[in-house]
């Protein structure tokens, strides 16, 4: 009976060492923040996939090319309307992993709906 709650608290231990030496990776990763510029013409953003990896923070510096579009990111909550020629910085912790789809938002034109991307957070502990 003492072997198994022995066993049991070795346990406790292990995951408690694995959270917070994640905690720390995260903590650290969190400081760095990546630049990415991208531009919105119809009917595409450029660069139309963003690779980043978890914890990082990014500043995403959107410019409209061509006339009035948006760019919305579902999964993070985000959603900001790009004025033609007024660069729109948009900044976020990547806290998520996974692939997260985003789209225009503003209505412009006929290839609209195709006009979309997505970012790439790549897990923290994925090496
Ligand atoms: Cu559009």
């Amino acid at each position: 009976m003492n072997r198994v709650i022995t066993t049991l608290l070795q346990c406790c231990l292990c995951l408690t060492c694995a959270a917070l030496f994640a905690g720390a990776s995260a903590a650290g990763a969190a400081s760095k923040t990546v630049v990415i510029h991208m531009t919105a013409k119809r009917y595409e953003f450029n660069p139309s996939v963003i690779n980043v990896k978890q914890g990082e923070h990014v500043r995403l510096i959107v410019t409209a090319l061509d006339r009035t579009h948006g760019i919305k990111i579902p999964g993070y909550g985000i959603n900001r309307r790009l004025n033609k020629g007024a660069p729109v910085t948009i900044e976020f912790t990547a806290n998520k992993a996974g692939t997260f789809p985003f789209h225009c938002s503003v209505w412009c034109g006929f290839g609209h709906r195709r006009m979309k991307g997505k970012l790439i957070v790549k897990p923290a502990n994925g090496g």
